[in-house]
């Protein structure tokens, strides 16, 4: 019997490199993590689906202004981006569900340059619906899914086809301590080639307490967000978290520049993390950071790219200036 091809199937590929080393990953943070004087876990633990679904939900919040800002801006300027880059592919770390991605695509194949869309993201859910949907609504498009972590899996980015962006949208960037912010730009300046770009989005410094609404909304969807780590820990290492235990804070720290996210013990205890047999003791109000979003000013932006072999080539600011969409390339050594 003939084999049934999909026609659409040549059109996606899919390589993961989580499989059980995103296990050991997250087993070695939350113990190096959370064996500390000061509790901390990174924020790439946050996004399993339930995760990505409550980062969705964020989005569309009245305080959370970033991803509005940042579509706005991708709005006005998608044409001339595409004009100017010619390129023929996006790769896009932390690419989520690539909605606002969806801004640039349409101006890119609009344009008829548009080959390839490369999404990398640790979620593989996201990875996989985000190839299936966008083949469907760009014909022509190939999709090469990379299931990854972008602070170790990208050179498993395959070489370039021809002209290309790479994307970081959402702020992502901030979400990294300077020294490691620094670090994955210079991974990300090794995708560059004469040309092509880096198109980044930053979330700049502002008055805090619009910082610090957009991080503890009314409706508590980024409480839940922050608290959905402890969920995470419970089911892939056996820990016996009651979420209800923590509180979410968010404050701006204003020597930093960065709003923190943590969550504070509301009594004493001890969690047992089965897997890993560790006894963690929380005092109450104990707080552990979960994540950090950093605010750019453009000198802290420019600092961090020429740190990285980067030169910034075009600023794109909404009308309030609430947010930055950056074109950067490398420099030529
Ligand atoms: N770019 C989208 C989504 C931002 S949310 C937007 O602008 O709205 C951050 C995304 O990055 C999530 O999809 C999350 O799964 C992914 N992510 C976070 N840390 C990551 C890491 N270390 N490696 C790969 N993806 C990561
Ligand atoms: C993905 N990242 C840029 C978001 C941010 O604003 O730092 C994650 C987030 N945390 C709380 N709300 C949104």
């Amino acid at each position: 019997m003939e084999p049934i091809i999909n026609p659409d199937e040549t059109a996606i590929r899919i390589d993961s490199h989580l499989e059980s080393t995103e296990e050991r990953s997250l087993a070695d943070d939350v113990l190096d993590g959370l064996t500390r004087p000061f509790k901390e876990l990174p924020p790439k633990h946050f996004y399993d689906a339930r995760g990505a679904e409550l980062f969705d939900r964020i989005c569309e919040l009245p305080e959370y202004y970033p991803t509005r800002a940042e579509r706005a801006i991708l709005e006005q300027h998608a044409r001339e981006l595409s004009a100017l880059t010619g390129a023929a592919e996006l790769v896009e770390l932390g690419s989520g569900t690539a909605a606002k991605t969806r801004v640039l695509l349409d101006a890119l194949h609009a344009a008829g340059t548009l080959k390839r869309y490369i999404p990398v993201d640790v979620t593989e859910s996201m990875v996989r619906e985000c190839a299936a949907e966008l083949t469907g609504e760009y014909p022509g498009l190939r999709v090469h899914g990379v299931i990854g972590d972008f602070e170790r899996h990208l050179d498993q980015v395959p070489n370039a086809i021809g002209p290309r962006i790479v994307a970081f949208l959402g702020g992502t960037i901030g979400n990294f301590p300077p020294a490691s912010r620094r670090r994955v730009l210079r991974e990300i300046a090794r995708l560059l080639g004469p040309e092509d770009y880096l198109l980044m989005g930053t979330d700049l410094v502002k008055d805090p307490e619009i910082l610090e609404a957009a991080y503890d909304d009314a409706q508590g969807v980024t409480a839940e967000f922050n608290r959905n780590v402890l969920r995470v820990l419970n089911r892939e290492l056996g820990a016996d978290f009651e979420p209800e235990d923590f509180e979410h804070v968010a404050l701006f720290d204003r020597e930093h520049e960065w709003i923190e996210m943590r969550l504070r013990a509301r009594r004493e205890h001890t969690t047992l993390v089965r897997d890993l047999d560790l006894a963690v003791h929380f005092d109450a109000g104990e707080e552990m950071r979960t994540e950090i979003s950093a605010k750019f000013t453009p000198e802290r932006l420019e600092g961090d790219l020429s740190a990285a072999g980067m030169e910034l080539i075009r600023w794109f600011t909404d009308p309030e200036e609430l947010f930055a969409l950056t074109l950067s390339r490398a420099v030529a050594l």
